[in-house]
């Protein structure tokens, strides 16, 4: 639990913390289709599958201060599929590392807001990602930074399981074992497809938890979308010793918009028309004047 309810006043019951988050989801699904919405372009799919992990990481678990992003002792987020990037940037804006009107300016020239996460332009990201499997590689670094710096703070990495076909996660996944690193926990956006398919289709993952264990992880295997499941395997996950752990998080592609749920072609490299914005937008909960706030930006 991160020290933001540590510190404000009371901390907030389950029920009411599990409510933030959802709201907290909501806001970054949102978000995240009106930025691919103006931006012509984009990956929603995955967006929406991981809003619930987004919400539960930045929202209770890590330790992320927006007026402190360089401080040492700040746990780190590592989006490894870094084609999220609309869903990492509705986090931060929720959460105030960034302007939210701003960052509905995705993808557009020299925009901070890029199509992929990048460490130059957006200084609270903490590092450049989209080219699939090199996310989990850094995370590991970093974790082994900050062992040995005596840093006591977190490593949390998030993959697709499209891109767990990339050889170096696994690299990555052996290493990460071998040095015991009980600072990196990585989360799996288990939403069983990929670009144009599903996962099975193109390259079975299954057996994925025991792949893992197999390579020495503590495992957990979690519904995504599940708040309260999540924040308390994010818990079991920091309390664990000698092994890095990870999160199967079984999750639905296009999350939240039934047009889009689990259909491949939601993927990514779409354009959305002003139509299928506002049904996506209604559908995930926005009003009437949210919806206008979204999609007419002066
Ligand atoms: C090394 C590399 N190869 C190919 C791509 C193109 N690409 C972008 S997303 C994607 C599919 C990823 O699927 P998954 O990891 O399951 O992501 P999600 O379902 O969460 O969107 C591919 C192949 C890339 N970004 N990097
Ligand atoms: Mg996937």
């Amino acid at each position: 639990m991160n020290q933001k309810f540590q510190t404000v006043s009371a901390q907030p019951s389950p029920a009411m913390l599990a409510e933030k988050l959802a709201e907290a989801a909501r806001f970054i699904r949102c978000h995240s289709v009106a930025s691919i919405f103006h931006a012509g372009s984009g990956h929603p799919g995955g967006a929406l599958s991981s809003a619930d992990l987004f919400a539960c990481l930045y929202g209770a678990e890590m330790n992320v201060w927006p007026n402190a992003i360089h401080d040492p002792s700040r746990d780190r987020f590592v989006l490894s599929k870094g084609h999220a990037a609309p869903a990492l940037y509705a986090t931060g804006a929720h959460f105030g590392f960034c302007d939210a009107k701003a960052a509905l300016a995705l993808r557009k020239l020299n925009s901070p807001f890029q199509g992929h996460p990048h460490v130059l332009d957006l200084p609270w990201v903490e590092t450049s990602t989209g080219s699939l499997g090199q996310g989990m590689s850094v995370a590991v670094g970093m974790a082994i930074g900050l062992r040995l710096q005596k840093i006591p703070a977190r490593v949390y990495t998030m993959l697709g399981d499209g891109e767990l076909q990339e050889g170096e996660a696994w690299e990555a996944a052996m290493s990460a074992a071998h040095h015991k690193l009980d600072n990196l926990c990585a989360v799996i956006d288990y939403n069983k497809l990929q670009s144009d398919n599903c996962n099975d289709a193109i390259m079975r993952l299954e057996p994925l938890a025991d792949k893992w264990r197999a390579f020495g992880w503590s495992v957990a295997e979690i519904d995504g979308h599940n708040i309260p499941e999540i924040l308390d395997h994010l818990g079991r996950a920091g309390a664990t010793r000698e092994k890095p752990s990870v999160l199967i998080a079984h999750t639905i592609k296009g999350k939240g918009v039934p047009y889009m749920e689990n259909i491949p072609t939601w993927h990514g490299s779409v354009k959305l028309t002003p139509a299928q914005t506002e049904e996506a937008l209604t559908a995930l909960g926005a009003s009437a004047d949210e919806i206008k706030g979204f999609m007419h930006v002066s």
